[in-house]
Parts: C-alpha cells; structure tokens; sequence
C-alpha cells in the first residue's frame, strides 16, 4: 500500500528542511528546531523554529494509524488529498486556512503555517470557552470551499477532473466503515461501557435508523457535489480567543467529493459533544451558546452560498435551484450530525469531550447525545434550528 520513505525526527527536521530550497526561504535551518506535537489519530506533526523566531510545521503522513501503530497499515498518499484540500481552503477561504508552503510527494510531507498561537477547538471547548462568532465564520468557510469547487465555481470539465484527482479512495472507505458501517454491526472496533449495552442494542437495531443511515451511506459515496473536508470535527480546527476568534481548518487528508452537507453534519455532530458535556458539567452559559450554534452556523453557510451565486459559471444553474439545493444540504446536514453522533459513542475513535468526563457525568452525556442521534436520524427537525439538541 505505501513505498519506502524516510520517517522525520525532530532530529532530522532541520536537515530536510535544508535540502528544500523553498522552506529555506522561510527559515534559516543553520539555527532552527523541531518539536513533535503530534496529537491526533494518524500522522506525525513538528513545528519547527529557527533563532530569528521564525516558524513553520512540517506534517508527515505515518504509513499507519498512529494511534493504533503499523498493525493498522494505511495510506501514505493521504497526504496528497491534504495538499489538494488545503490548497482549495488556502485559495477559496484564506482567513480560515492555513498559509500551505508546499508539498513534498515523494517524502510524503507537507509543510504550512505554524498555528501553535492558537488551541485545538476541541480542548478550547472541553475548557469552556465560548466563541460566539464561531458558527458565522466556519458557515462562510464551508460555503466559499464548497462553492469554489462544485459546478457552480468549476467548469464542466475541471469539476469532472477534480472530482477525479480527489478521489481519496482509501480514506473514504475509512469514513464508510468507521462512521455508517462499523458502529451498526457487531465489530470489534465498538465499544462502550456495559450500563450503555442495552440502550445501544436498542437504538442501533431500530430499522428506520439502520436505513437512514444506509442511505446517508450511499449519499457520501455517490453524490460529488464538491470537494469536502471529510473530517470536519473539533479536532480539525485551531482556535484563538474572543467572539471573532481566528479560526483554521486543518487536518484536510480526508478531503475527496461528496455531498456538501457531509462537513456541516460532521460538524454538528461535533457540536452535539461539546454541547452534552456543557449540560453534564452544568455550564449553562456555555451550553446556550452550543444549544444555538448550528442554526447559525447553517444561516452563515446559505448567506454566504447565496452571495456567491451570482457569480456561478453554469448558466444553466438557475436561481430557483439554489433553494432546492440549500435544503437538501440542510437536511443532508442533519442525518450526517445523527450517523457521527452515534459513531463516537459506540465506534472506533472516541471523543475526549464525552471521554474524559467523570463516570456520572460520561454516562449521562452519551445518552444525551445518542438520544439525539436517534431523533435526528428517525424523525428529523425540517430544519436546522435551536432544538436540535432537545
Ligand atoms: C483510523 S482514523 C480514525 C479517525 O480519525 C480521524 O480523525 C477520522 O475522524 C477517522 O475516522
Ligand atoms: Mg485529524
């Protein structure tokens, strides 16, 4: 599946960077040094500084899943679909995107701006921060991204090209088991404490979820409406402070076609997390906020749609189609929320939002949120709106 290549060390980070004469242009690598703050599921993560203070971070793919080690061997190519990703993001929505440097494809890395100023949402989150104008802006990102790359944004045939550029198979097919498959069979990934058992029997066997579900399934592999991040969670994104925060999308290797409602949803999801362990940990406040981030999220995503689309190359895209459009990502979004609602509960891949709260707290939280999923995905909101989370 992947070809030799040599593996960074912080060691090692500044010899490569030496041997690149477009890196050494941004740091001088005489005098510069690396940290790997790899914390995520898959690849390694250095951030390198010279002695002028200058910075950058190289991301290698691992030829494994980090967080397993190589008896789960994947893809290093996964960072070709993070440079295309990062590229459209870095063009389409610069504000929230990382300045991308480069990539090196025969070493399988990718060198960007150094965001450590700025904290993982998901840690901001789990602290209690609130960032009011969050939801404005990652609606905006995600329209001006989707935009930029479906019909609307391409031509004909560089749409066609693109969505075969990105095809990403491996990576899909991750996000077809671990998020639709895995958590609604008996697999051995799955796995949640025995006072859940029955609760998840229950709701994981219901025919009109396993169908929903079914059919989100084959909405993902089937509908290439634009290029998507693919795993668009609070884990994805670097945040700084206040209600405006700076706000970056990064993480981009799951990035391929599918429906545009798959990030929107895969961020609710997310959001339905933080907002269970806002109520379980009694941060009102905080809750309120998350109680209402998705229908705003959803107005920054069809305002921003709405404003590019005079600027559509398809003429025949007419105007009474942008409304049918925008409700079906709508209620694309909505069952997406459900099926990673359910997935980080019961599947492989947990979240530290429900993980790390005490055994009370945890046990209350994820029957919150699987609760939610039901709904969501057996009788859906016709909207995105402030009772999503009821
Ligand atoms: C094997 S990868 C597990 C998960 O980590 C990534 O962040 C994605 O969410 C993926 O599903
Ligand atoms: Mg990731």
């Amino acid at each position: 599946m992947t070809d030799n290549y040599e593996l960074l060390t912080e060691a090692s980070a500044a010899t490569y960077i030496g041997n690149q004469p477009g890196l050494c242009r941004l740091i001088d690598p005489a005098t510069t040094t690396s940290s790997e703050i790899g914390d995520g599921n898959l690849n390694l993560v250095f951030v390198c500084t010279d002695a002028q203070g200058r910075s950058l971070v190289l991301k290698q793919s691992l030829p494994y899943v980090r967080i397993v080690g190589p008896d789960w061997p994947l893809t290093a190519d996964r960072s070709t679909y993070e440079a295309i990703g990062l590229r459209v993001a870095a063009d389409a929505s610069p504000q929230t995107a990382p300045i991308f440097y480069g990539y090196d494809r025969s070493q399988h890395v990718l060198a960007m701006e150094d965001l450590s100023h700025l904290t993982v949402w998901r840690t901001a989150l789990n602290d209690g921060q609130i960032n009011s104008g969050a939801a404005d802006i990652v609606g905006a990102h995600v329209a001006r991204t989707a935009f930029a790359t479906s019909v609307l944004g391409r031509s004909n045939e560089d749409f066609r090209l693109a969505i075969a550029d990105s095809t990403n198979p491996h990576m899909c097919r991750i996000t077809e088991d671990l998020v639709f498959t895995e958590p609604l069979t008996d697999h051995e990934h799955n796995e949640f404490s025995s006072e859940l058992r029955d609760f998840v029997v229950t709701l994981t066997s219901d025919r009109r979820l396993t169908a929903e579900v079914t059919r989100l399934k084959t909405e993902y592999m089937t509908r290439c409406e634009a290029l998507v991040h693919g795993d668009f969670h609070t884990g994805s994104f670097m945040i700084g402070e206040g209600p405006s925060p700076e706000l970056k999308a990064i993480d981009a290797e799951f990035s391929a076609y599918g429906p545009i409602g798959f990030d929107l949803g895969m961020l609710i999801g997310n959001i339905n997390f933080a907002h269970a362990r806002a109520v379980a940990l009694g941060r009102e406040e905080q809750a309120s906020w998350l109680v209402e981030f998705p229908a705003r999220m959803w107005l920054a995503f069809a305002q921003e749609f709405t404003k590019l689309w005079p600027e559509r190359i398809d003429p025949l895209v007419d105007d009474g189609y942008r409304d049918v459009w925008l409700a079906r990502i709508q209620s694309d979004a909505i069952g997406f929320a459900g099926c990673e609602s359910v997935r980080r509960i019961v599947g492989f891949a947990k979240v530290s939002d429900i993980e790390d709260l005490p055994p009370s707290e945890h046990l209350l939280a994820a029957r919150t949120v699987l609760n939610v999923a039901h709904r969501l995905l057996t009788d859906p909101p016709a909207q995105i709106d402030d009772t999503m989370f009821s």
